[in-house]
Parts: structure tokens; sequence; C-alpha cells
């Protein structure tokens, strides 16, 4: 049996091809895909697409967006198998990091790709990237179950779990990494699967469910050696702030002036959730290592252990949109919910 998948196309340079009178970039039409590549057909799925209307460049998307999104693949849910998600390269991680937690016991693959030239331009990367999505999406076992039952992001050759993705080149074609989790497939000639890397779904998680709300009263705040007592502090006690990305040094290091921890131990006080994540891309925050990242943890402040900054913050906005205590809410915050961070 053929797998049917849905594709979603929500904007960004993939969707661009050369008006062949103009030479100006117009939307590429999904809709006539087969068209466009007949050997779409070969695959072994059968392909609708969904344009949102209108598409964004990825720099525009906003919560509303992410909630468009996800009530589509919800009202969609039971006629698809799998659904791949046409997306902006520049904030993709970010969308793709928010899908994975506002889809609740998800069961079927969404893969979130993109390109860097446009679709529609010889050199394209977008081909290859769409062709092979489509094909994870549809790929299943001999039980008829998706190979890959998560949110996750195929980009130049390698597919990786979305919420662990981040953009990193603005100019390469192999434009993402996953730097503190393997790939979930790498493609050569052939697509190798990395099981044991996969997310296992229990029979239990079957009934789809999707957080509408997610709170914007979320901030990232990157320290730097000489940031003042009075931008530190009109950045995390802003209005609304109820939580905090804190971008911190090396293993996750802040100042031990008493200045700084006299304000972070304020923040706390008043309920504003501090999640303590890593400046350096690669490893992960341990704050008993050093006095300067002890003092955080002893104030109370959350680790992000290796999460992605596009992780943290759409994660603090999903666990603080559900309107828990306080107590339920950094609990959450300290479980892996989507195999976002290392334990
Ligand atoms: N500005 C574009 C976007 O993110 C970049 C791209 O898709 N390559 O929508």
């Amino acid at each position: 049996m053929k797998s049917s998948i849905l594709i979603i196309y929500t904007g960004g340079t993939i969707g661009m091809k050369t008006d062949e009178a103009t030479g100006a970039l117009v939307p590429f039409d999904f809709s006539g895909i087969y068209d466009e590549f007949p050997s779409l057909k070969r695959l072994n799925v059968d392909i609708e697409v969904l344009t949102m209307t209108p598409p964004i460049d990825s720099s525009n998307v906003s919560i509303d967006n992410w909630v468009d999104l996800a009530r589509i693949i919800r009202d969609n849910y039971p006629r698809y198998d799998g659904f791949v998600v046409l997306h902006g390269t520049d904030t993709m991680s970010y969308t793709a990091s928010a899908l994975s937690f506002m889809l609740e016991n998800l069961a079927k693959p969404v893969i979130f790709t993109g390109s860097q030239i446009p679709i529609g331009i010889l050199r394209t990367d977008g081909r290859e990237n769409l062709i092979t999505a489509i094909e994870i999406a549809g790929a299943r076992d001999a039980d008829s179950r998706p190979l890959v039952p998560e949110v996750a992001l195929y980009f130049q050759n390698r597919l990786f779990r979305g919420n662990r993705t981040t953009k990193q080149s603005a100019e390469e074609l192999n434009a993402f990494r996953s730097y503190n989790y393997p790939a979930l497939a790498e493609v050569g000639v052939n697509i190798h699967y990395n099981f044991s890397a996969i997310r296992k779904i229990s029979v239990a998680d079957s009934q789809l469910r999707i957080a509408e709300k997610m709170s914007d009263e979320v901030v990232v705040a990157k320290l730097f050696p000489g940031i003042s007592r009075q931008t530190l502090r009109s950045i995390l006690l802003g209005s609304n702030v109820r939580g905090i990305v804190l971008e911190t040094y090396g293993a996750g290091n802040a100042p031990t002036a008493a200045w700084c921890t006299e304000l972070l131990s304020e923040v706390i006080s008043r309920g504003i959730v501090v999640v303590n994540i890593s400046q350096c891309k690669d490893g992960a925050v341990a704050m008993h290592l050093y006095e300067t990242g002890l003092r955080l943890q002893r104030l109370g402040v959350v680790s992000g252990h290796d999460m992605t900054t596009e992780a943290a913050v759409t994660k603090l906005m999903y666990v603080l949109g559900k309107n828990l205590p306080l107590q339920e809410t950094i609990e959450m915050m300290r479980s892996p919910l989507r195999g976002e961070f290392t334990e």
C-alpha cells in the first residue's frame, strides 16, 4: 500500500522559481508538483499539497503561524501517513522545535525541509531535500509502522531530530547542524536510518493532541563580559517576563559578582523561571563543575543541559502556555519531553 503524504508549504526560498519572461523570483506552485517532478510518481507515495496563505518568509513566523500549522496537522492527521513541512530556513529550527512540543503524542512523521537556493533555479538544493523528505515521511516498516514517528528536519543528506537543530550557515548548502544529538538518518546512495536514535512510540500514545497556547512572555538573555547591571536588569525584569533563557558561558557559568547573584535571586523570587543553556553550541551545562555555575544552581536556576536556544525558547513558551503552578512548570522544564536534551 502506498503511503499518503501531505506537503504543507509555509513559504521560504524553497518555494521560489524564476519567471521565464521577467527573470524575477516568483512563487512556485506546489500543487503542480507531479508536472514539475514527474519522477515523484515512482516513489511509493501519494502526495497532496496544502499552501498556507499567504506564504511567508520565515523571519515573519509567529506563534499564530505555529498554532495554524499544528491545527492543520491535527485536522489532517487521520488521513495521512506523514507530513512534509516546507519552511524557510532562517527560523526552521524554531518552528520544528515548537511543533515538536505542540504536537502531543505524535506517532507519525512530520519532516521539515527547505532550501538555500530556490527550487526553480537550476543549481537548487531544494529538489533533493524535497524528494528525500517525502520518501522519509512515507517510509514504513514491514508492519506498516512509520520509521520516523517524530518531528524531524531533513537537509543536505542528513535527517535530524527537529528540536536538536540549529541553522549554522547563511552560505553553505549544508546549513543545519545537530551538535548534541546524532543524525536520525544519513543519506547517500541509500537512506541509512539510525534506529537507536529515533524516538520509540508506545502504543498508549496514540491520540494526537495539540497545544494551542504558547506563551510569548519569554526572553533570551545572552551574557557578555561587561554587561551592566542596568542592562541585565532591564532584560530580566522587563514587563510580562515569566520565563528566561539565560545563555551563559562554557559549562553554564555566570559572573559571581554580588549584583548579578542578587539580581537573579530577585528574578527567581518573583516566580520567573530561569533556564541555563550554554553559548557553546557543542556540549552541555554542568552547573556543579565551577563555583560560577554552582551559584546559579543554588539560586534555583534550571539546567537546560545541552538544549539549543531554539528548543529552550519554544519549550518555555509551551510549558508556560499551560499555566501550571510554578513547581509543576519547573518540573516540566527539568524533564525531557521530546528528546530535546541529553539526560
Ligand atoms: N529568508 C528565507 C526564509 O527563511 C531563507 C531561506 O528559506 N533559505 O524564509
